[in-house]
Formats: structure tokens, sequence, C-alpha cells
């Protein structure tokens, strides 16, 4: 029987590069919700399928409204499979970081854009197509719809309120996704398997690069017992041997993660888990609970090696100081440690891109990552420097050295390139040779002029 509602992830993987690929878990919360209200629901992931593949299974499914998923690097693509599926189902709507930050960017090849959190927008739409409540959709809130669902001119039904208590929503639907295909790709590349969870939802921080359209400044957390039942279930139900918290800030409060911690190591969740935290948060003994917990590896996002970069530009709210500290403490604990850093944010100058350059390469970390700042539409970067816009959309993840300028810099990016790969070298460098590091200063000396000279 055709779904009443089709989800699609509109991501074709290359299969050429060797990084992280999870089932989409925002689909996943849909269809678990949807699904508790009674409606058929299908996903259509298209990681490890191509092109050609999804448009003929959307056309088969003949589903009665399509909903497709859309981030920064998918916009052609989402694009291009609801164009797949107009002729076959009755509504075609989107939602995702992009739809909830560019609505008009998506109302032409939309019939529907969800913004924000989306599961009951889309439980609320179902009941309307359903004939389960009157048919008018500007009574959901959170829905902008196109000039076709509403009389020839665009109208927004006003915002969706946040859902308070986030353990009220079912665990994502995993059952709708193939975990042999990421099982067996994560086995290949990295010799285990893992996948996400999120605990939380929002951030309170309002970090200048940062972007948080769906859920925004509120903070929610769901309760420990109902994050260490899912992480049972992914451990025990569908066999993977690691959890990546993807939170947007997974440690708000000491009190609750050491609570977090307790309850994993009561119920003897073995399963290994690493998550992103801010370094104002952690301390020895949110260290000392989480590695007790299973915890092997935490990321910081650390930034900037300059304190006024960290809080006059970046509005990070965190001093190099902390930095340095948490970085030592996860140490202690035990742990893995990464971190992010940015490179020439607009504002810095040579001297605070070197202090950048040089706590990458001096911190005890075992993989970091530096990239040009990536200017995402909302954010407080992107305002500054909207009218140097050279190129919007993504249309491919950029990792490693694959970076490239977005905007019209002081800098070039050949500098940037230089000043990320003279981070990394020197870490390199710093990890071989450990006290006889000190023989190749002339060398951190030479490359530091180098860069300076560079445009
Ligand atoms: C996990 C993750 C990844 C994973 C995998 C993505 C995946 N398969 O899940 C990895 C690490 C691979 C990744 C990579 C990238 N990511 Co990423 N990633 C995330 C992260 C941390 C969590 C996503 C998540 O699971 N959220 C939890 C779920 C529950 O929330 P949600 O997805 O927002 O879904 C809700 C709503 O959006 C809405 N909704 C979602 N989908 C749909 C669909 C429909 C039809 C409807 C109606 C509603 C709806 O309802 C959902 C439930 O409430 C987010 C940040 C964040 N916290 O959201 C960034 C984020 C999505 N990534 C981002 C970016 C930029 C990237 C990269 C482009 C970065 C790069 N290095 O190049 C790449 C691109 C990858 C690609 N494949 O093309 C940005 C997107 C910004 C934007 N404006 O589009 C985000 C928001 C981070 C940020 N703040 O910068 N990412
Ligand atoms: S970078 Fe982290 S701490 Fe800052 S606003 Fe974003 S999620 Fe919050």
């Amino acid at each position: 029987m055709a779904a009443d509602l089709l989800l699609v992830f509109p991501y074709f993987f290359d299969g050429r590069s060797k990084h992280w690929q999870f089932p989409p878990l925002g689909l996943a919360y849909i269809a678990s919700y949807v699904r508790s209200r009674g409606y058929r629901v299908k996903v259509l992931d298209c990681t490890f399928l191509d092109k050609q593949e999804a448009v003929s299974l959307i056309g088969r499914e003949r589903a009665r409204v399509v909903g497709v998923y859309s981030m920064l690097s998918m916009v052609s693509s989402a694009k291009e499979l609801a164009a797949a599926a107009r002729d076959s189902c009755e509504a075609v709507i989107a939602g995702g970081p992009m739809p909830s930050s560019y609505p008009a960017m998506f109302l032409k090849d939309f019939d529907v854009v969800v913004q924000g959190e989306g599961e009951i927008s889309v439980a609320e739409l179902l009941d309307k197509m359903d004939g389960r409540s009157e048919p008018h959709l500007d009574g959901v809130k959170g829905l902008w719809l196109s000039t076709r669902m509403n009389g020839g001119r665009v109208s927004f039904t006003g915002g969706r309120p946040l859902v308070k208590d986030l353990d009220e929503f079912p665990f994502p639907a995993r059952d709708l996704f193939d975990h042999s295909a990421y099982q067996s790709y994560y086995r290949r590349n990295f010799g285990y398997t893992m996948t996400s969870m999120v605990a939380s939802r929002g951030c309170p921080f309002s970090c200048d690069f940062c972007w948080r359209p769906d859920y925004g400044r509120v903070y929610r957390v769901r309760s420990p017992e109902n994050i260490v039942q899912e992480m049972e279930e992914v451990r025990n139900k569908w066999g993977y041997e690691r959890i990546w918290f993807a939170d947007e800030l997974f440690i708000a409060s000491k009190k609750h993660i050491i609570k977090l911690c307790e309850e994993i190591v009561k119920q003897r969740v073995d399963v290994l888990w690493e998550c992103l935290s801010r370094v104002d948060l952690f301390d020895a003994e949110v260290a000392n609970a989480m590695k007790k917990a299973g915890c092997y590896k935490v990321i910081f996002g650390l930034e900037s090696g300059d304190d006024h970069v960290l809080s006059n530009l970046m509005n990070k709210k965190i001093k190099t100081s902390q930095s340095i500290s948490a970085v030592k403490t996860a140490k202690k604990a035990g742990m893995q440690v990464g971190a992010f850093f940015i490179l020439g944010y607009p504002g810095e100058n040579n001297q605070t891109m070197l202090k950048t350059i040089r706590l990458a390469s001096t911190l005890p970390l075992d993989y970091f990552s530096m990239t040009v700042p990536y200017p995402l539409p909302g954010t407080g970067l992107y305002e500054k420097v909207q009218d140097r816009m050279e190129a919007f959309e993504w249309e491919k993840p950029m990792h490693g050295w694959d970076h490239k300028l977005l905007f019209k810099h002081d800098f070039s990016l050949e500098k940037l390139r230089y000043g990320m790969w003279k981070a990394k070298t020197q870490s390199k460098l710093r990890k071989k040779l450990g006290p006889f590091y000190v023989l190749l200063k002339p060398y951190e000396i030479y490359t530091d002029l180098k860069f300076k000279r560079m445009n």
C-alpha cells in the first residue's frame, strides 16, 4: 500500500571520501512521530543510491505527501527530487536547515515549506490532508504555503511553538534505514561502527558564525533515563559499537551531565561515545564521570588562539586559558581530544592567526580541523560579509584541504591554506620530535615570516 508520507534525504555519497555518514535523524524523528499518529511512513535515504534509482523509487512509491530534507550542500538535489515527485503525489514539502532559514528559496519547487521543528507540523499537515481535521492549512503553525496551496499568494501560518518536553517524542525510526550499508561503510573505513544521537535541542549561546534556526536559543534536554534507553536500543537492537552525540550543546549543565553519566553506568550500557563540548563547561569532575561512562573522545570548539578574536569578533565567550585547561583536563582523564579552529575570521590580522596556528600545534590534541570562515546564511558572520559574497551554495561538503572562500576576503585562499598546512605540519613534527622540536624552531620562524608576507 502506498505510504501517506515519503521522507527523502537527497544526499548522494560519491563513495570517494572517507567521511562520517549517518542516517538523517531529523527525518527519523518525523517518521516515528507521524507513525505514532497512525500514518504509513517510508524513507528514501539516497546516501548509498544513485540519482536515477532515487527518481524511479519516488515515482514508484506514489506516496500522498513527499517530504524532502535540505541543508546547504543539498539544495539542488532536493529540488531535483521534488520535481520527480511532483506528478505522483498530492503535495511536496521541504524542511530542514536550509528551508527553515530560507523558505523563499524553496517555494517555487515545493508546495509547502516547514519551518523549524518538524514533527508536529508535519503530523498536523497530514491530518488536514487526510480529513482528520478541517482542511485549511493556515491552522497549522510553522508552514510557508506556496502560491499553489494558497490561492495565488505566499503566506506564513506563524511560528511553530517548540515542544517543551523532548521525552514526549518517540525515539527516531531507525528501522526505516539500511543499517547494514552504514555499518559496512564504517567497518571498511574506520574499523568500527558508529551512528548519531541527539540528547538535546537548541543552544543559548550566540557564536557569530553558528547557525541554529531550527531550534534557536531555547535549550531543551531529554531526561537521563530517556537518553540512556535510546543508547541501549542503538547498541543492543541496532548493533552499533559507538555513538556520536550530534547535539549543538551536549554539556549545558554539570548536574545534568553527571546524572546522565551515572545513569549510563547504572544501566551498564556497553557502548563507547563521543561528543562536542564548550571548554567553559568542562572540568575534571565532568571529564572523569564521562570517561567512566564510556566517553572516549571529546571535541572542543576552540576556534581561535586570540582572546580578542574569541570575544570581540566571534562572540564565543571563552578564553584561550580555558581552552588550554579543558584540553589538558580531558587528556588527563584519558580521553582522546579533538578541536575545531577557524583561520582568517573577518577582522583578524597576521598576529592573531599565528596565535591560532601556534595554539593548534602546541596543544596535546589527537585531532584538529582548521577551516576558513564559512558564512552560513542567518549568522552574524554572513551579515558581515554578505555584500562580498562570491558563491553561496556548497555543491559538495568541504573537508580537509578542499576549502574554498565564499566571499571576497582581505586574505587570499592560498595564504589561509598555507596557515592550515603550517599548523598541521608543526603539530605533526612536535608529536614526532618531542623535546627535540626546539631544533626546528628556525623552521617555525621562517614559515611565520613567509605566512606574514603572503597576501
Ligand atoms: C549530524 C550532522 C552532520 C553529519 C551527517 C548529516 C546527517 N546525515 O545527519 C555530517 C557530519 C556528515 C555532516 C556534514 C555536513 N554538515 Co552537518 N550537521 C549535523 C548536525 C550536527 C546534526 C543534524 C541532526 O541530526 N540534527 C538533529 C535533528 C533532530 O534535527 P534536524 O535535522 O534539524 O531536523 C529537524 C528540523 O530541521 C525539521 N526537519 C528536518 N528535515 C526535515 C524534512 C522535512 C520534509 C520537514 C518537513 C522537516 C524537516 O524537523 C526535524 C525534527 O524536528 C547539524 C547541527 C544540528 N544540531 O542540527 C549539522 C548541520 C546540519 N550541518 C551543516 C553543514 C553546513 C554540514 C556540511 C555542509 C559541512 C561541511 N563540512 O561541508 C556537511 C555536508 C554533509 C553532506 N552530506 O552534504 C549545517 C547546515 C547549515 C545549513 N544552513 O544548511 C548544520 C545545521 C550545522 C551548522 N550549524 O552549521 N553534518
Ligand atoms: S558554536 Fe556551539 S556554543 Fe556557539 S552558538 Fe553554536 S552550538 Fe552554541
